[in-house]
């Protein structure tokens, strides 16, 4: 082989071994996953219950419900947005602490905080169809349409058969480290968003991966009339129809229509 043969095979595997190890670094360079910064606009205020503590929030075909806990005033309720007016309910005995709702078809189920256990009613009704029980607390509850989507007080989302209440998958949520204390949730265009509890944050996190891929900050959007340390925010509503996404919290006069507004 003559040398000049030589060099520029020798030249060409180099600029191949290079050009490689550039596609390799590119290829690994980790994906950005610095979640997005929410605040918002107040779009609309309504009146709320203010003895609701509410727990479970949802908007489906226009209607309103809500989940309320406490043991002795537990309630499945279905609220009027204009006026803040119960419209009908359904009181939980009083050794129930109600938590999160959800629809799903023509059944509504609500969670109770630590008697690991669940109840199915009627959409229209409220008539109670069935009871099931899950191993952990509950929290927070929402659907993807398929199955139904729950938390517990932990970092852990855990996904149920709808018709078994098995556990069918659990991802833990985790944006820099665990983030616990998952409270109510809402799916929204395939994500969940969750109230943190004790704080102004709702976390929109990847079903799929647990991860959080942006924060909403609600600090100042509403101010106490009470100085309950229990007062906190819990509550989101998606109204798929007309797009529009609502928060209220434990025992708060106000429900809030909001945007997001995203921060750069
Ligand atoms: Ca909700």
């Amino acid at each position: 082989m003559k040398k000049q043969h030589l060099a520029i095979i020798v030249i060409v595997t180099v600029a191949l071994v290079i050009g490689s190890a550039v596609l390799v670094l590119l290829n690994e360079e980790p994906a950005d996953t610095t979640p997005v910064s929410y605040t918002y606009e107040v779009i609309n205020v309504y009146p709320h219950d203010p003895n609701a503590f509410t727990q479970g929030l949802i908007m489906e075909e226009g209607v309103l419900y809500e989940g309320t806990g406490l043991r002795g005033s537990s309630t499945l309720r279905r609220v009027d947005l204009e006026t803040g007016n119960v419209l009908q309910t359904n009181a939980l005995s009083d050794e129930f602490f109600g938590e999160g709702i959800t629809v799903f078809g023509d059944r509504i189920i609500q969670l109770t905080w630590q008697s690991q256990k669940g109840f199915v009613y009627d959409k229209h009704s409220f008539d109670l169809l069935q009871e099931f029980s899950y191993p952990t607390q509950g929290w927070g509850i929402t659907t993807d349409g398929t199955q139904l989507i729950m938390s517990d007080g932990t970092a852990n989302l855990y996904f149920l058969d709808p018709e078994t209440f098995e556990t069918i998958g659990q991802v833990e949520v985790h944006g820099n480290g665990a983030v616990t204390n998952l409270n109510e949730l809402e799916y929204i265009n395939g994500e969940v968003y969750a109230n943190v509890w004790q704080t102004d944050k709702i976390a929109i996190i990847d079903p799929h991966t647990g991860q959080v891929k942006a924060w909403i900050d609600l600090a100042g959007i509403y101010n106490p009339e009470n100085t309950n340390p229990d007062s906190v925010l819990n509550g989101i509503a998606y109204d798929a129809e007309s797009d529009r996404l609502f928060v209220t919290g434990k025992l708060w006069s106000q429900l809030f229509e909001i945007k997001l507004i995203a921060l750069k």
